[in-house]
């Protein structure tokens, strides 16, 4: 298990920036200059605090390790967490998997997204190697995501999930979006939200970092233990906004762009 507190997760994200360009004059990730750095470490430094502390217990205890009920629990997007080549279930940590699935539904493979600025967890294939929406996918129309699942084996209160390459304004106003859609145990759906710039618990439009394309931690709000959650990107906008048309040579063979982000890391507490 790894726990990183805030200001390291933050200064594991700086590390790896080479390139501080203001966002107003890079607004679309296609005329950022791709690089490939992969430092894989992250930081960890055991001195630092977390910024909340839950004070919500249960008698659940956890015998395969030493964390304690209402524990926060910090995760980072590193590439070392992938095996089998990032297809089917990756363990994020003793408790916590994640796994990518294609637009149309089926196994996809997760990847480490280095392709541009803020680097997380996304889906390989479509446009990029971010969480890609789609009005029209190979010359049908499918207005669907691909999506990342994340599992909670002991169930996650308090979930802030931070989200990489998320633009602002790109393609609308209200820029680049997603959803996400939690679970309880059974599988029943039981909360729902957006995530966006404008959803950054700092602020609307407020980074994490202020180097970053878009890296913004978004709180998930429920009232009940989430055991899963999906993560999918949306249209432009909340839906809202029209696809662009875009100069892309990819695997989609079609020239769409929309809303796509990545994963940066993740934090709950523990029931
Ligand atoms: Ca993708
Ligand atoms: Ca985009
Ligand atoms: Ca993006």
């Amino acid at each position: 298990m790894k726990k990183l507190a805030p200001l390291a997760f933050f200064l594991a994200i700086s590390m790896n920036l080479f390139f501080a360009c203001e966002e107003s004059d890079l607004p679309q990730e296609e005329e950022m200059i791709a690089q490939n750095d992969e430092d894989e470490e992250s930081t960890t430094d055991p001195n630092e605090s977390e910024d909340n502390t839950d004070d919500s217990n249960s008698e659940e205890e956890e015998s395969e390790n030493d964390e304690t009920s209402g524990t926060e629990i910090s995760l980072i997007a590193t590439p070392d967490i992938i095996s089998n080549n990032g297809i089917g279930l990756q363990d994020w940590s003793d408790e916590v998997t994640i796994e990518a699935f294609k637009i149309d539904g089926s196994q996809a493979t997760l990847v480490f997204d280095t392709e541009f600025r803020d680097e997380g967890f996304g889906v390989a294939g479509a446009r990029w190697n971010q969480i890609d929406y789609y009005v029209m996918y190979q010359g049908a129309e499918v207005n669907a995501s691909e999506k990342v699942v994340i599992s909670f084996e002991d169930g996650a209160l308090d979930i802030t999930l931070t989200v990489g390459m998320m633009g602002a304004n790109e393609g609308h106003p209200d820029g680049e979006t997603g959803k996400w859609t939690g679970f309880d145990q059974e599988g029943n759906q039981i909360a729902e939200g957006v995530l966006g710039a404008n959803d950054s618990n700092l602020g609307k439009e407020v980074k994490l970092d202020g180097d970053s394309y878009g890296i913004y931690p978004i709180d998930l709000e429920s009232n009940q233990p989430l055991y899963s959650l999906e993560i999918e990107a949306t249209g432009f906008g909340y839906g809202n906004g029209d696809p662009e048309n875009r100069n892309y040579n990819n695997e989609s063979g079609n020239q769409e762009n929309n809303s796509d982000f990545n994963i940066v890391g993740i934090s709950y507490s523990k029931l």
